[in-house]
């Protein structure tokens, strides 16, 4: 993409609004623009981030073995009646009267919805386990939306609902969104760690928060910080390993890691004095055990193998979407702008021509987009009549991992500087050594 051609309405000044930096930045960066209290609009380069995390979200649920789908926003009431969600639900919901009178409401999620396709459709065991999940706007009518995208109330989800015969196999269900939510989150250069926590209107017992460590963070959580030294790698993963599975799980949910609904001091007293830490966090994910909460009144039964009916086990599981834009912000920035990490980032080289118009450097940098593009990368090339210091501070501002800089001295002995915006540092590399390079640093993410 040529920055002439693009649209990127980048803010000068700091807009009063923002509280926090990642609603700041996205706002200056022109990624979103605010609509209405909550809803937000998402310009092109706030789109491109959003498509690239909903990128990795399909590829770990689809390689954890969960199918995807698409239920729609608008839902009717009745369903919500069946469970007895309709009343309990209040304020959050957004409730909708369409031309018959029919009551409708716009989904803050979907259990009753996905619970009904499956009684539809579903009437043996030999059909589960089943996992289905979609990546959906979800409507919730919060009293305080705040921070941008990080409390909307119109926002994007990834949710997903497991199926299965028993306990068992829905621990396993439960066990494998935990490992592949470890991964998606890793994929994007984010820690989140998960904590017991509280399931709140979804129900159940058996709940867990994945929670991003960062000073702005709406919730209070407690850890031993020994948690903040594991990571999966590139571990292959058997999904279908019951024991592999609940192995990960276990390394990752031994040490105390809580929200403040349900921290014990107690039994926080236990963990070594040095490694007690409590902090902020962001909420960026949730799983859910809760049985037979909906199949029970909701009639979503199969037959077992020795022909009796039973009510299958259900969980649900969730990642924000939307909100880990900000999230990863808020854990990716300096007082210039953006630092995106490479697993998310809208463009993955920026390229800047310090002297627009010179014959020579306009075809270096134009050569250089070339080869970028051949070799399967996306450059933000800023062909603007511009001074150097304002082309720097765009790019800072809007984060790209890597620069590229061309310049009529640097071409006169055949090299481009190459910056990390991470580091500052910069090297001078023949432009197809800089090429290669980039190649393989972006090899595991293309
Ligand atoms: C799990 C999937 C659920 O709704 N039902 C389907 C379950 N869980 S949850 O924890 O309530 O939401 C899942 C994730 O969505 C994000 N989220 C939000 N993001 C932006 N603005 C909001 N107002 C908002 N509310 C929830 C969170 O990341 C949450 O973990």
């Amino acid at each position: 993409m040529r920055l002439s051609r693009y649209f990127l309405p980048v803010l000068k000044e700091t807009p009063a609004e923002a509280q926090i930096a990642s609603h700041r930045l996205m706002l200056r960066a022109g990624m979103i623009k605010q609509q209405a209290a909550g809803i937000y609009s998402w310009l092109p380069l706030g789109f491109k981030v959003l498509k690239r995390i909903e990128q990795i979200v399909h590829e770990e649920q689809i390689r954890a073995g969960h199918i995807p789908m698409l239920m729609p926003t608008l839902q009717p009431a009745d369903l919500w009646r069946e469970s007895g969600r309709y009343d309990d639900y209040g304020e959050e919901m957004l409730r909708i009267t369409d031309r018959h009178g029919r009551d409708m409401l716009y989904g803050p999620t979907n259990e009753e919805m996905i619970t009904d396709i499956f009684r539809a459709h579903v009437t043996s065991y030999k059909d589960l386990p089943l996992t289905l999940y979609h990546i959906q706007w979800k409507f919730r009518d919060e009293i305080r939306p705040r921070f941008g995208v990080m409390r909307g109330r119109e926002f994007f989800m990834k949710d997903g609902y497991n199926f299965d015969l028993d306990y068992e196999n829905a621990m396993h269900a439960y066990n494998r969104h935990m490992v592949s939510y470890l991964r998606t989150y890793e994929r994007m250069g984010l820690q989140a760690i998960p904590m017991r926590a509280d399931s709140g209107p979804i129900g159940g017992d058996n709940t867990h928060e994945f929670l991003v460590l960062a000073d702005t963070g709406e919730s209070e959580v407690f850890y031993d910080s020994a948690i903040t030294d594991l990571r999966l790698g590139d571990r292959a993963i058997d999904y279908d390993d019951w024991d592999e599975v609940a192995g990960i799980c276990k390394e990752w949910t031994t040490p105390y890691a809580r929200t403040d609904e349900t921290h014990d001091e107690a039994v926080f007293a236990e963990v070594p004095e040095a490694r007690r830490k409590s902090s902020r966090g962001i909420e960026v994910g949730q799983i859910f055990y809760f049985g037979t909460k909906y199949s029970e009144p909701m009639g979503a039964t199969v037959q077992d193998s020795d022909g009796n009916k039973v009510a299958v086990h259900m969980g649900s599981h969730g990642i924000g979407v939307s909100r880990l834009v900000g999230a990863i912000i808020e854990a990716s920035h300096d007082e210039n702008g953006i630092i995106w990490p490479e697993g998310v980032t809208p463009f993955h080289v920026g390229i800047v021509n310090l002297r627009q118009g010179d014959a020579e450097t306009d075809a270096a940098c134009e050569s250089l987009y070339t080869a970028l593009t051949a070799a399967g990368l996306e450059p933000l090339y800023d062909d603007r009549e511009e001074r150097a210091g304002a082309k720097f501070a765009t790019m800072d501002l809007i984060g790209l991992p890597w620069r590229i800089t061309v310049g009529p001295r640097g071409l006169k002995t055949g090299v481009v500087e190459l910056t990390s915006r991470r580091t500052g540092e910069s090297e001078e590399l023949a432009p197809e050594v800089a090429v290669a390079r980039l190649k393989e640093i972006y090899a595991g993410h293309l």
